[in-house]
């Protein structure tokens, strides 16, 4: 069989209302990605991944749909769109799309429909029960906070809603709803799509008991009853039979709390359901005791052993894993794992190598290649998303004090990557020439796309470095892989072999020097080895000992 390209690509997650906006209404728009795509390609990139652009109400920013088969005024129209794709397919790159169908937006026509009457065809299309002893049927809870359930005077009884109240849980065991999903699927592809991120989708087949939680996995809010849920293997075959039969498309799943033995299933070619997923075990470490919203460090070797562990059983399992530390859902990552002020490009080269080097095709989030930081929001008048505001209210509700919510919002609100792409040091940090819906953060003066490009140091030029080493080299996409030194409270390197090849990756994680020794298995008489990349510009050669500068990173091909 013949390999499938997406092995070998790279990926770009654009978050459209945060890109580029061209008409001053503060909202980015799609004429603005077109705008924009020399610059993409500049990068080097293959595929761009859209958030989700169709009609919505946007209390979600999206993920909220209303209609699946339009365009949202706000980002252009059906034509700007198709000019896109024409754009971004006569520079060779892809566009996948975003398919948001664990829940529509309360807004859509079927939930409209479903919350008139009890004998609407759409009712099935949604999840009912009756209240349990006068309230909510069970003890779940939505992602967003507060119960994953609400009432609807009119019909008596409740719906279900893993995330926000407007986003109502689709009933995925009615065949109707299936066979819509799929359509809807289809349509996108015959408009020249490439592509589909999956959005929350091992959360789509739910226990159809719904248990109460009693807590015993630690969580108590109801995910061990959905996550990875019963029929959700066969749900996902059928849709690749249905939907997925040319194999020139590229899937990606989000696995929220997902296990390593269900990513291997889903992602195993033989199985054909889908072709790699996002886990997200290794943005927990700065989640004490599992609990996100309060402020941490994070845990280093938590992070190596999760990261390895991915590493080694899905190449074992013959899965395929996506790999990335940024999303539109997390902090930016120089803030959270590297170093935002002194260290702040060494810190972010380093980041972008060690993740670049492992098995797996790795995603950028829109402005993670020229180091964009948290904004450090001081007030929650600069917040917007809707977790934010949501988290802000219970934990005043918890009796915590004002400045302890900003502290934690400060660390993990998804409004971190929210912010305006900073483009140059012009007012709105050339995101618009209208108010921005979200303020831009106060460093872009410094931190833009311009200075980047004129930096031939830059951390720009580095993640165009990387991609372009993983076209040319073979053990990058395929070699397997071994930590090295597990115990190390500072560095993070590993091994990486093909053939005759060996690729030497080591990090410093952090700010201290420290001394890396050699591995046994490297004999240097018998090798010649190079220096691939690093972040320093004169970095050692490979010796018994090397001595490790503040997050100095260094990658050597060992022949
Ligand atoms: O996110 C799903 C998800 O589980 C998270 O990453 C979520 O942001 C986190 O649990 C909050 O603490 C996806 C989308 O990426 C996100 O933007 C949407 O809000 C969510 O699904 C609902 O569609
Ligand atoms: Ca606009």
């Amino acid at each position: 069989m013949k390999e499938p390209w997406w092995k070998r690509a790279v990926v770009y997650q654009i978050y459209p209302k945060s890109f580029k906006d061209t008409n001053g209404d503060g909202f980015g728009d799609l004429p603005g990605i077109i705008e924009k795509l020399d610059y993409l390609k500049k990068l080097c990139v293959d595929v761009i991944w859209l958030t989700p652009i169709y009609k919505s109400p946007g209390r979600d920013n999206g993920y909220d749909i209303s209609d699946y088969f339009n365009i949202d005024e706000r980002y252009g129209t059906f034509k700007d769109f198709k000019k896109l794709l024409a754009e971004a397919h006569s520079r060779d790159m892809k566009v996948i799309m975003d398919i948001v169908v664990n829940h529509t937006s309360t807004d859509h026509e079927w939930f409209k429909s479903a919350r008139s009457s009890k004998n609407s065809p759409f009712r099935d299309f949604y999840i009912w029960r009756d209240p349990a002893d006068g309230s909510e049927p069970n003890n779940w809870q939505s992602k967003f906070g507060g119960p994953a359930w609400a009432f609807n005077e009119k019909t008596g009884q409740y719906y279900l809603h893993l995330f926000d109240v407007s986003q109502a849980d689709l009933n995925w065991e009615n065949k109707a709803v299936r066979e819509k999903v799929y359509d809807m699927m289809c349509y996108w592809l015959n408009h020249g799509v490439d592509g589909f991120r999956l959005d929350v989708i091992n959360l789509i087949s739910k226990d159809q008991r719904f248990p109460n939680d009693d807590g015993n996995d630690g969580f108590g809010d109801g995910r061990k009853f959905y996550t990875d849920g019963p029929r959700i293997h066969e749900f996902l075959h059928e849709m690749n039979k249905k939907v997925f039969s040319d194999n020139h498309l590229m899937t990606v799943g989000e696995m929220s709390s997902t296990a390593v033995e269900e990513c291997i299933k889903y992602t195993n070619p033989d199985r054909q359901e889908l072709d790699m997923v996002f886990n997200f075990h290794h943005l927990k470490v700065d989640y004490p005791n599992g609990e996100k919203w309060a402020e941490a460090d994070f845990d280093f070797l938590a992070l190596k052993r999760i990261l390895s562990d991915w590493q080694m059983k899905m190449h074992e399992g013959g899965g395929w894993n996506a790999l990335f530390w940024c999303n539109h859902d997390q902090p930016r990552i120089v803030s959270r794992f590297g170093d935002a002020g002194k260290y702040w490009k060494e810190s972010a080269k380093m980041l972008a190598t060690a993740l670049h080097m492992l098995q797996g095709t790795p995603y950028i989030y829109q402005g993670e290649e020229i180091g964009m930081t948290d904004p450090n929001f001081s007030s929650i008048e600069s917040y917007r998303d809707v977790e934010s505001l949501n988290m802000y209210k219970i934990l005043q509700q918890q009796g915590m004090s004002e400045e302890e919510i900003i502290n934690i919002l400060k660390q993990k609100s998804r409004d971190n990557s929210r912010t305006p792409m900073q483009w140059n040091d012009k007012e709105n940090a050339g995101f618009s020439i209208g108010k921005p819906w979200i303020d831009p953060a106060s460093n872009y003066h410094d931190i833009n796309v311009k200075s980047s490009l004129a930096d031939q140091d830059s951390i720009f030029y580095h993640y165009q470095r990387l991609i372009k080493l993983r076209k040319k080299h073979d053990i990058i996409t395929y070699g397997d892989y071994q930590l090295l030194y597990p115990d190390h409270p500072q560095v993070y390197a590993y091994l990486r072999q093909w053939n005759d090849e060996l690729l030497l990756v080591i990090n410093n994680f952090y700010k201290e020097e420290t001394i890396f020794e050699k591995p046994e298995n490297i004999m240097l008489n018998e090798h010649h080895s190079d220096i691939l990349i690093s972040n320093y510009p004169d970095s050692p050669k490979m010796n018994q000992q090397i001595k490790l500068r503040p997050y100095e990173s260094i990658v050597y091909l060992v022949k």
